[in-house]
This record gives C-alpha cells, sequence and structure tokens, in this order.
C-alpha cells in the first residue's frame, strides 16, 4: 500500500466502485454503516424499518458520508444467521428507496451471491463480503458479471465461533497472507483489481491485542491493493477502556487517526458527522505542516 500520510501527502491506492465515481479526499473515505437489524451490537446502529433505514441513511449522506453500506445480517461474536429471504426482505425495498433519493455508492454487506445479484440489480455499486467470497461458491462469479467493487475481508471462524479463542502465531503476517491469497483468487476468477478493496477484518477472531497489532501495522496489509478498516465503537475499545458500547466514539477516533496515519483507502464507521469532522481536521493539520514557510 501506499506510504499514506506520512508524507507530505495523504494518498492511497485508487480504488473503483461500480460505475459511479468516488470523491478525492486528502484524507480516507468515510463509509456510514447503515443496519437494517434488530440486533447489531451498536444498538444505536440498528433501523429496522425501511422508514428509518432511509431516513438515517440520508442524513449520513448530509453529513457528508462517502459512500453507504447497507447490511441485513448481525456480525457480531455469536450471531445466529437470518437466512436470505428475510436478508432480501430488508435490503431490497430500503435500496430501492435510496436510489431514488442519492447518487451517493452503496455497498451490501453480505455473504450470500443471491442477495448481491438482487441488490446489484437494484442499483448497489459494490459487496462488501465477510468471508472474502469463501461462503458462497457463486460470489465471485457475481462480481465478475457485474464488474462492482467487492470489499474482500479477513476472519478466523464464523461469528458464531470466532471470539471463543482466536490464535495466530503471527497475526500481521498471516492475515495480510490471507488476503493476498484471496485477492490472487478474485483476480484468477476475473475480478477487475482495481475493483478489489481488502480489510483485515478488526474484532473478526481476534484478541484486543491481536486487534491493537493490525492496527498498528495496518501500512503492512495492502498487499498491492487498498485497504478498509472497521473499528467503530468495537468491543476492544471497550476491553481498553471499560467504556459500554454507546461511549466509544473516542476510541473509535484513535483507531481512525491509525489509519489515516497508514494511508487506509476506506474507514467503515457509525458516527459519521464525527468522523469527517476528524479527518477533515486531520488533512488540514497535514497541508499546514507542508506550507510553513
Ligand atoms: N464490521 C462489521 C460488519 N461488517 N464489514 C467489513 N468489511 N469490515 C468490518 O469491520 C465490518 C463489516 C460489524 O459492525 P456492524 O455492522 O455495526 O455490526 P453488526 O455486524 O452487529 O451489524
Amino acid at each position: 500500500m501506499a506510504s499514506g500520510a506520512k508524507g507530505l501527502t495523504f494518498s492511497a491506492p485508487a480504488w473503483r466502485l461500480g460505475r459511479r465515481a468516488l470523491p478525492d479526499h486528502p484524507r480516507p473515505l468515510v463509509m456510514g454503516i447503515v443496519n437494517l437489524t434488530p440486533d447489531s451490537f451498536y444498538p444505536d446502529s440498528r433501523y429496522p424499518t425501511p422508514e428509518q433505514a432511509v431516513t438515517s441513511a440520508m442524513t449520513f449522506v448530509a453529513e457528508g458520508a462517502d459512500i453507504l453500506d447497507l447490511g441485513a445480517e448481525s456480525s457480531r461474536p455469536g450471531a445466529e444467521p437470518v437466512g436470505a429471504a428475510e436478508e432480501q426482505r430488508r435490503l431490497l425495498p430500503v435500496l430501492a428507496e435510496l436510489r431514488r433519493h442519492t447518487q451517493v455508492p452503496v455497498t451490501v454487506d453480505t455473504i450470500r451471491a443471491e442477495t448481491a445479484q438482487l441488490c446489484l440489480d437494484a442499483g448497489a455499486d459494490g459487496v462488501n463480503d465477510i468471508t472474502a467470497c469463501t461462503a458462497d461458491p457463486e460470489m465471485l462469479s457475481v462480481a465478475v458479471a457485474n464488474d462492482c467493487g467487492l470489499v474482500l475481508m479477513h476472519m478466523q471462524g464464523t461469528p458464531r465461533t470466532m471470539q471463543a479463542d482466536p490464535s495466530y502465531e503471527d497475526v500481521v503476517g498471516e492475515v495480510t497472507a490471507y488476503l493476498a491469497q484471496r485477492t490472487e483468487a478474485a483476480i484468477r476468477a476475473g475480478v477487475a483489481p482495481e475493483n478489489i478493496l481488502i480489510d483485515p477484518g478488526i474484532g473478526f477472531g481476534k484478541t484486543v491485542a491481536h486487534n491493537l497489532t493490525l492496527l498498528a501495522h495496518l501500512e503492512h496489509i495492502g498487499c498491492g491493493r487498498p485497504v478498509l478498516v472497521g473499528a467503530s465503537r468495537k468491543s476492544f475499545i471497550g476491553a481498553l477502556t471499560g467504556a459500554a458500547v454507546e461511549q466509544r466514539l473516542g476510541g473509535s477516533l484513535a483507531a481512525l487517526s491509525a489509519a489515516y496515519q497508514a494511508g487506509v483507502k476506506v474507514v467503515r464507521v457509525h458516527d459519521v458527522f464525527q468522523t469527517v469532522q476528524f479527518l477533515d481536521t486531520l488533512a488540514a493539520i497535514a497541508l499546514a505542516r507542508t506550507s510553513r514557510s
């Protein structure tokens, strides 16, 4: 990955998200999380009715979200799958309504190829697959056929089991090798390299120490592709500080600082307004550093 913001200017490799152009900010792009669920780990991020989801998504757009990520199945530790029919019942009306109101790019957080295809037909621009296209053998074909954006995330185990006993000899090396291998598999299947964004999967089969080590070494995991980081309000912040999920904004901003320093391309967050303000201020300070005479 690029040297990020350590040098004079912020730079991250480009990412193509379907046919919709992404802005070129001197900071990571902000992806707002819209959970169409009754059980996501952060209660304030749950929008169980289509009306609530659309209102919240449009608020995120007004606050400066660059991308919206719609998910209909919680992946919190211990979560049970909801099933394809229910997932689609939750997603499709919201996507249709969003497409009437905004041109902001939308990704869909799903591990099912059928759901992905229906959402792409309904106007989504990319797929965010937390299993890196390993859960559904058809997912890579959907990504190829639609020439859409594709997020490949690392997870050890499954949401039901992943926090039981996560273990690595070298978490940065193993996560990087896995993401490189999944990127290669996607390219071999025909996915355009520029469509791929990779993600170390903060909180997915990782201890607090694993998460911190990954956040401290984000610049090493790129394997030539841009990186997404999702650390927003996750439990490692609670474990470090004792804060309940409602009180983890400060820790989430600290993780954003690490993402900015490493030249991460996209940050996936619950708090769009505060994130945009935080990153714009960091970027302005970096610019002032370069212009001092
Ligand atoms: N984290 C969550 C869900 N999807 N996708 C990617 N690519 N990266 C992440 O870090 C990530 C993700 C968990 O956050 P949230 O969606 O708010 O919770 P829940 O899964 O409980 O709905």
